[in-house]
């Protein structure tokens, strides 16, 4: 591929020699033909989208439909985030904890060296200076990514504040995070022979890297997603993660959103939900129920930390959204089929004959024909799908049409409420809340979901996913429950309430109960009720539970007791679901493991009970 012009050394405003040596050390390292420090500029999207295009990795898509839009089809092999190949490299494994996979970072130093060394020859290595919220806000983080691929240049510039705005905002001094990647497959080989590129360049062995001490991370070998946009997953996550239990704050799985209620009552509510759970379409809810508002400002991360009045506050660190396209459409999430209408990278659906994309659930109605996401023809009757389960959009959050007016501000909004949630089929209620933040803390450490497919791996199985942090906490998470048990005494009285939801009950016949999506706005309902004061809860051993007549369940059709079944505390499933518990509290070391969730765990089978065998 060849470059137009392009910015081989760094700008002439850039004094910190500490990025200049790193890139040079890199480059040294990777012998890559050039090096490109990349702006940020329109100009500089056009340039790279018309090259990608010209080289296959993207397809333009009918501009009449998605104006400057395209489309990306990965390798069959490299789709989702790779958790058994993903790393926590601390000096002692102890501080990776039981639920990471740790390696030694000095062996692991040596033996990525050896991977990155001519990685990138023959390509253009691109050098990435980013922001994770606002540039220069209190709450704010730098970065530095390199990467030979500009597939992630592109979606870093839809997904963080890229370029030479943040590059002058790292003075000397200033802490950035280095993020190295590369796809792994140089275009010239050890003899000097140069090969053709493919449409998506990747190797089979993948490395996510993260060297907590160091604040460093190295990605290996793939190309898509959480693996590749060193800015979300692996930074904004693992390794801030760290960074948020040094220094008092938290940096978490979790949507944001405001609430206005029909009294113009405002309300922030974070929410964390497991990979592919509804986090998009919870940030971005149509409520259903007349009178109420609710307008997005993340969709996967919240950075947050006590502000000067103590209160909880929390910024979005991401600037777009990288969001699961299918069962994304106008009946599930109409505010983000708006959001996509141009300016958008589509990776892994299907491509219409006319020239626009389209994956199960866009529409009721699928095309007669169309080309499925790994380029063969398709129509309804192959019996396959079009899209892949995992295949995804990117796109800036400011077009989003339900975007906050704020939801930049670099102070972050003040936390009203925070809500657990995951895919339970049975089990746990549509909502409860928390007595304590102890027992809140107690929900999200106890956390179950079905697993899905934004990461490799057997789909539909449950897993613990603690807070929804499973395979994003960069550290032991033994010790990640313990800052979570911090922060609830620091923040004192100003913590926010805590609440479980779960939308996902099935019936006998493996039909979801609650209608979900925009309905959910109900329990949002019912939240606000609580936080306000307005609404009662019957006190349960699992938490504070609705009354059925205080459910807006107006114009559903569900019948009442299919709601007790979903709002009432199953008895013998708690008891399983508390034996189980304290198996998996067992899995960790127990120095380290907070007292108060063990004594959670002691209260709830106390207050539960022993089961009673009818005589
Ligand atoms: C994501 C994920 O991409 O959680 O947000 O996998
Ligand atoms: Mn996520």
């Amino acid at each position: 591929m060849t470059m137009l012009a392009t910015r081989t050394t760094p700008p002439l405003n850039h004094r910190n020699p500490e990025i200049a040596d790193w890139v040079d050390d890199i480059a040294r390292l990777t012998t890559p033909d050039e090096v490109v420090w990349v702006d940020g500029s329109t100009a500089e999207w056009d340039r790279l989208t018309k090259e990608m295009v010209a080289q296959g990795t993207l397809i333009r898509l009918n501009p009449e439909w998605r104006p400057n839009s395209f489309l990306a089809r990965s390798d069959p092999a490299d789709v989702a985030r790779v958790e058994d190949r993903t790393f926590i490299c601390s000096v002692d494994p102890d501080d990776a904890g039981p639920t990471n996979n740790w390696r030694d970072p000095s062996i692991m130093r040596l033996e990525l060296s050896e991977l990155f060394s001519h990685s990138m020859r023959g390509r253009t290595m691109y050098v990435i200076p980013f922001s994770m919220g606002p540039i220069g806000g209190a709450l704010s983080q730098f970065g530095v990514q390199i990467t030979d691929s500009p597939y992630v240049v592109a979606s870093m510039a839809l997904m963080t504040r890229m370029g030479d705005a943040a590059l002058e905002a790292i003075t000397p001094g200033t802490p950035w995070v280095p993020a190295l990647h590369s796809v792994g497959a140089p275009l010239v080989d050890d003899d000097g022979v140069r090969h053709d590129d493919s449409a998506w360049p990747n190797n089979e062995n993948k490395y996510i890297c993260h060297f907590p001490e160091s604040r460093e991370i190295w990605s290996f070998g793939s190309g898509y997603g959480g693996n590749a946009l060193l800015g979300k997953k692996c930074f904004a996550l693992r390794i801030a993660s760290v960074m948020a239990r040094d220094e008092g704050w938290m940096a978490e799985h979790m949507l944001i959103v405001r609430v206005t209620s029909p009294e113009n009552r405002v309300f922030h509510l974070a929410a964390a939900f497991p990979s592919a759970c509804g986090k998009t379409n919870l940030a971005m809810l149509a409520p259903t129920i007349p009178g109420w508002k609710v307008e997005t400002i993340g969709d996967d991360i919240a950075w947050m930390r006590p502000g000067p009045d103590g209160r909880l506050r929390a910024i979005n660190p991401e600037r777009g959204f990288f969001g699961v396209a299918p069962g994304t459409g106008l009946s599930t999430n109409p505010v983000a089929t708006k959001t996509i209408w141009g300016n958008t990278i589509f990776t892994n659906v299907a491509l219409r004959d006319d020239g626009d994309v389209w994956w199960e659930g866009l529409t009721d109605t699928p095309p007669a024909h169309a080309t499925d996401w790994a380029g063969n023809d398709w129509t309804p009757a192959s019996g396959t799908r079009a899209a892949h389960p995992n295949g995804r959009f990117t796109v800036a959050a400011d077009q989003c049409p339900t975007i906050a007016d704020d939801w930049n501000s670099p102070d972050g909004v003040v936390i009203d409420a925070i809500l657990f949630g995951g895919r339970r089929p049975s089990t746990v209620p549509l909502v409860s809340q928390a007595r304590t933040w102890q027992q809140g803390v107690f929900m999200g450490a106890t956390m179950a979901s079905e697993t899905t497919a934004a990461a490799t791996g057997e789909v539909g199985v449950l897993r613990h996913d603690p807070f929804a942090m499973l395979p994003f906490t960069g550290y032991n998470m033994a010790d990640y429950f313990a800052h979570w048990i911090a922060m609830g005494e620091r923040l004192g009285e100003n913590a926010p309430a805590i609440f479980s939801v779960n939308w996902f009950r099935t019936d006998a016949d493996g039909r979801f109960i609650w209608p979900g999506f925009s309905e959910n706005a109900r329990v949002i309902e019912w939240i606000v009720g609580r936080l306000e004061g307005d609404l009662a809860a019957r006190a349960t051993p699992i938490g504070g539970l609705p009354l059925a007549h205080e459910l807006n369940l107006d114009g559903l059709s569900l019948d009442v007791d299919e709601i007790r079944g979903i709002i009432d505390l199953d008895k013998t499933a708690w008891r399983r679901e508390a034996a189980e518990i304290a198996d998996y509290f067992g899995t960790f070391d127990e120095t380290r493991f907070p007292i108060e969730l063990r004594r959670e765990l002691e209260r709830l089978t106390r207050e539960l009970g022993p089961e009673v065998t009818p005589s």
